[in-house]
């Protein structure tokens, strides 16, 4: 059965860019449940945590350099499919092949400073949540 549950960032670029608001309105007006939510900073080792999937590849200091430059928005969202329909809500990882419509059609600015982060698996998801938030902030 499809998870419930997924976790997102807004990133840095979007808060700097003041699309908290219109972010989150496209959320929850997309069938999302906010279950959890905050504004936070990664320090350099829990972007280096977060991202340890990628440390190998070319980007990795510069996507650690731009996800702990600024505040961002964690949320963990409820809806059925939610990995999935989270995923297709955000679009694409490069903004110039994101669907019209999507969250990085609409907020993001380039391939790496892409304005939202999707879980990517039902696992990854509860990782994710965990890593944010403790039991008594998840509701
Ligand atoms: P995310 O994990 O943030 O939801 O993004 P994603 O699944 O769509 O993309 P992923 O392959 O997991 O990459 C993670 C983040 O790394 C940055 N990136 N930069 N410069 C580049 O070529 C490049 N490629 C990826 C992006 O911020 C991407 O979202
Ligand atoms: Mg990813």
């Amino acid at each position: 059965m499809a998870g419930k549950r997924t976790f997102t960032m807004i990133k840095p670029d979007a808060v700097e860019n003041g699309h908290i608001g219109a972010i989150l309105e496209k959320i929850t007006a997309s069938g999302f449940n906010i279950v959890a939510l905050k504004l936070t900073q990664l320090s350099k080792r829990d972007a280096e945590e977060f991202y340890a999937v990628h440390n190998e590849r070319p980007f990795f200091g510069e996507l650690v350099e731009f996800m702990t430059r600024g505040p961002i928005v964690a949320a963990i969202l409820e809806k059925e499919n939610a990995v999935s329909d989270f995923r297709t809500l955000i679009g694409a990882t490069n903004p110039s092949e994101a669907a019209e419509g999507t969250i990085r059609n609409l907020y993001a600015t380039s391939i790496g400073e892409n304005a939202v982060h999707g879980s990517d698996s039902d696992e990854n998801a509860a990782i994710e949540g965990a890593f944010h938030f403790s039991g008594r902030e998840i509701f």
